[in-house]
């Protein structure tokens, strides 16, 4: 059995995951894009969580050898790119998790390569770079990961490193849960530059919060996807709540001219409902402008 694992994307999550596989025991090698990446990684062969050095190997997408588990990490805006730089090594019934912010990337993936086995995760981890291959464990949180068609017994290999790993029997609903939340604050937060917790003590801002769960609550309702026992309205405050102090990860992109997830969070949210005919005015307001201020920088 092949315990190597190969990383697409060595952002703040990708780096956490390869110190924690190879704290549990795995091989780990990164799958780096180009020559000055792979120059960056060879200063210290290997990665940092909370300076601690875990050896992991890197090589470049462009390199040949086959791939038989692969975890993706990249952005969800890079998937596609990423993943269509390294299909050609994916041996036949490969593994692959996509554990990504968002959604429709993890059903592309899984559409793109029918005969591989393809999980889909979500986390609640904190983490961000501090230099190249350095990661801070700033919170730590839970990954849930599953398939979202049938039980994959492989994914019982993933437990048992640093992080706190769950399997998920309803993933495709916890990721949906995910976005919920995300299309209820991050928008919000980039447009109007503020705190998760100004969210909650802004009444104008409360207002709009309100507005875009009652639209994604009825997308949601129309796909009989259920959320939360309380209404989405008061998940979202609570999250505001717990991570007053935090800037959603929408607001950091911005501040840092970076593309932001919106297409895959709002975005989809919009295409759903307009596919079910479904008004989403207040969620078409805020994509439409977070993209021309994504434009603009
Ligand atoms: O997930 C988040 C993010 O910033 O992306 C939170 C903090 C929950 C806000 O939606």
């Amino acid at each position: 059995m092949c315990n190597r694992w190969h990383i697409l994307g060595a952002g703040a999550i990708g780096t956490l995951w390869a110190a924690n596989l190879a704290a549990a025991g795995s091989s780990v090698t990164l799958l780096l894009r180009d020559q000055h990446r792979l120059d960056q990684f060879k200063q210290i062969e290997g990665v940092l969580r909370d300076g601690e050095l875990f050896p992991v190997d890197a090589e470049l997408t462009a390199d040949s050898g086959s791939i038989q588990q692969l975890l993706i990490t990249t952005k969800s805006t890079d998937t596609q790119s990423a993943f269509n730089s390294i299909k050609n090594r994916l041996n036949p019934g490969a593994h692959i998790v996509v554990l990504q912010n968002g959604m429709g990337s993890q059903q592309w993936v899984t559409d793109q390569s029918p005969d591989t086995e393809v999980a889909w995760a979500s986390t609640t981890d904190g983490a961000w770079i501090k230099s190249p291959f350095s990661v801070k464990h700033a919170g730590k949180g839970v990954t849930h990961i599953g398939s979202p068609t049938t039980h994959l017994k492989w994914l019982n290999n993933l437990q048992g490193g640093f992080l706190n790993v769950e399997i998920d029997r309803d993933i495709a609903g916890s990721l949906w849960r995910k976005l919920a939340i995300n299309c209820a604050i991050n928008p919000l937060t980039a447009v109007h530059h503020c705190k998760n917790g100004e969210l909650i003590t802004t009444p104008k801002l409360m207002d709009e919060m309100t507005a875009l769960c009652a639209e994604v609550e009825a997308v949601a309702n129309a796909l009989n996807i259920p959320l939360f026992e309380a209404p989405l309205i008061e998940q979202a405050s609570q999250v505001a709540r717990l991570t007053a102090e935090n800037y959603s990860s929408m607001l950091q992109d911005m501040k840092h001219g970076r593309t932001t997830e919106i297409d895959h969070i709002t975005g989809y949210l919009c295409n759903l409902a307009a596919e079910l005919g479904i008004k989403t005015p207040i969620n078409g307001h805020y994509l439409s402008k977070i993209k021309k201020m994504q434009n603009r920088s």
